[in-house]
């Protein structure tokens, strides 16, 4: 089984509030034809969710934040997932559409939930599901990155393999060279990043795929605008990217 983020600045224009990228993620929807093992995915908020949160001064720390916000994030949200979910069937992929209040309470994942999604990618569907506003408790909300449901998922079903779909080619050395990483093990890079987001961009997803190749699972960042990569990705080929290779 496959993890894959589509992080949500390939599926969206993160400069323009409120624009998908339909072309990249039919692109994305095309290539996972091509893979021939159970999936999951998850994606981001990107010009959706990012920019209400941004407007409502929303967090991953939970808070009372204005309830206002956390609807219209929510809401947001769910009008970017169907934007995937019409994609994915129209490339005749089946997904299953599950928003992470199904297998998350609080800041904690339901374990008895999240295993249920490995029998639904075993069953040729594919799970779908993302980045969200979500209840805490006592009046309270957070922002649940995707990033983070990547590391709760991977943690619990362990997969073979895990792919964060990204805008870039992955991760540089040095940002004004864009010379490539190809490979880390365990030592964490310093981030230097031009864009943070609510969720904290680069810098977090970084540190999940860290704690996810800590788990003995190969991560590898790929850049979303050419799917292919993804695929020879899934097929062990070789293929330009960074790898954070499982300890
Ligand atoms: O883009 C955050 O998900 P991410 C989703 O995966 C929202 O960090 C609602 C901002």
């Amino acid at each position: 089984m496959i993890l894959i983020k589509f992080g949500g600045s390939i599926i969206t224009n993160k400069e323009k509030p409120l624009s998908p990228r339909k072309k990249s993620i039919d692109n994305l929807s095309k290539s996972l034809k091509k893979i021939k093992e159970p999936i999951i995915i998850v994606h981001g908020g990107g010009s959706y969710g990012h920019y209400w949160s941004v407007k409502y001064d929303m967090h991953t720390k939970e808070k009372k934040y204005n309830p206002r916000g956390v609807a219209i994030v929510k809401n947001s949200m769910i009008e970017l997932n169907k934007m995937i979910l019409d994609s994915l069937l129209y490339f005749k992929l089946n997904p299953y559409c599950l928003p992470p209040t199904d297998f998350m309470s609080g800041i904690k994942p339901i374990t008895k939930k999240i295993k249920e999604i490995e029998k639904i990618a075993k069953s040729g569907l594919i799970p779908v599901t993302y980045g969200d506003a979500l209840w805490y408790g006592q009046k309270k909300t957070f922002i649940l990155s995707g990033d983070k449901i990547m590391t709760h998922l991977a943690k619990i079903l362990k997969p073979r393999l895990c792919i964060f779909a990204l805008n870039e080619d992955g991760l540089y050395s040095d940002l004004k060279s864009k010379k490539l990483i190809y490979e880390l093990q365990g030592e964490l890079p310093s981030i230097s990043e031009n864009k943070m987001d609510v969720t904290g961009g680069m810098t977090r997803k970084v540190e999940e795929a860290s704690k996810i190749s800590k788990m003995g699972i190969n991560v590898f960042f790929v850049n979303g605008n050419k799917p292919d990569r993804i695929v020879k990705a899934v097929k062990n080929r070789k293929f330009e990217g960074t790898l954070f290779r499982s300890k």
